[in-house]
């Protein structure tokens, strides 16, 4: 499973907090942090508007690729502003994200062709998130043939197909699924991923919530999880998945983890 750390995002109140006071040592801190938890990518999303968010998104970049050495996951809604920044990562890593909604492929897939970057892909567009898995589905396809115009493989783009929350359709986690498995058996070698939480939002018991939603999503062959990975009980769950999924080998890296104290009830 591929982890992309989810902390360093201006939309938790914390971090848009230490934004505002340019506080250089809480942003490198998450950094270290996630790293040492197993992400795999770095997100990094101002948050702010958009008159800022160029020389903030920026400075978060400097800090992270200083503190460690691990790839960014670049997260905007302004495909501009990451056409912007893009000059100032170290290495390659993932855009996150192009969709059908107005220019944001014509303006990502050249930034990124003949690099070795990925995509996330969302399947959304101007109308928003399709209701139904169909649509969602031909999102997707337009999405990987346009790519396909700038050499930019199936291999190289994660399919987001949008995890929304339960209260709001409760059938949000089958209709995931359900376009997560049409999109790997229509492009075998396509990449998929998703942010954990949307599912709970609006819920009691969210972490439980996640925890369920992550088991079934893993089940379904998802490749890789936009969370928290210093979440110890999200650890200890996306293990068990893994291992219960097949996907770990003689369950080593279960083993290795509960060896090591990373995974198990949570400690007070
Ligand atoms: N898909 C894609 N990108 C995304 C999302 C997605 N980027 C933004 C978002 N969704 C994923 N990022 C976050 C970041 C933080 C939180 C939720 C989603 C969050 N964090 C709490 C905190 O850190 O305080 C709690 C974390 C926890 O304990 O689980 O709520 O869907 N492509």
């Amino acid at each position: 499973m591929v982890i992309i750390g989810e902390k360093i995002n201006g939309a938790i109140p914390s971090v848009q907090k230490a934004i505002a006071q340019r506080n250089e040592n809480f942003i490198r801190d998450l950094a270290i942090k996630q790293v040492e938890a197993g992400a795999d990518y770095i997100d990094v999303c101002a948050g702010t508007t958009p008159d800022v968010e160029f020389e903030t998104l920026k400075w978060l970049m400097d800090l992270v690729q200083d503190a460690v050495d691990k790839p960014l996951c670049i997260d905007s809604p302004h495909p501009t502003i990451i056409e912007q920044v893009f000059e100032y990562a170290q290495q390659p890593g993932i855009i996150n994200s192009v969709s059908g909604e107005g220019n944001k492929c014509e303006v990502i897939y050249p930034l990124i062709q003949g690099t070795q970057w990925q995509v996330i892909a969302l399947t959304c567009d101007s109308r928003g998130i399709p209701a139904d898995v169909q649509t969602r589905i031909d999102i997707a396809k337009s999405l990987v043939e346009k790519a396909q115009k700038y050499d930019i493989k199936p291999e190289r783009i994660y399919i987001d197909p949008l995890v929304v929350a339960l209260a709001t359709d409760y059938q949000a986690a089958q209709k995931f699924v359900e376009t997560l498995t049409a999109v790997k058996q229509l492009y075998p070698d396509i990449k998929t991923t998703a942010g954990l939480s949307n599912i709970s939002f609006g819920m009691p018991l969210r972490k439980t919530i996640n925890h369920a939603f992550l088991t079934v999503a893993i089940f379904a062959g998802m490749d890789s999880a936009i969370m928290d990975p210093c979440n110890r009980e999200t650890k200890t769950a996306l293990l068990s998945a893994e291992a219960i999924a097949g996907r770990d080998k003689y369950c080593r890296n279960f083993l290795n983890a509960y060896r090591k104290g990373l995974i198990g009830p949570s400690r007070f």
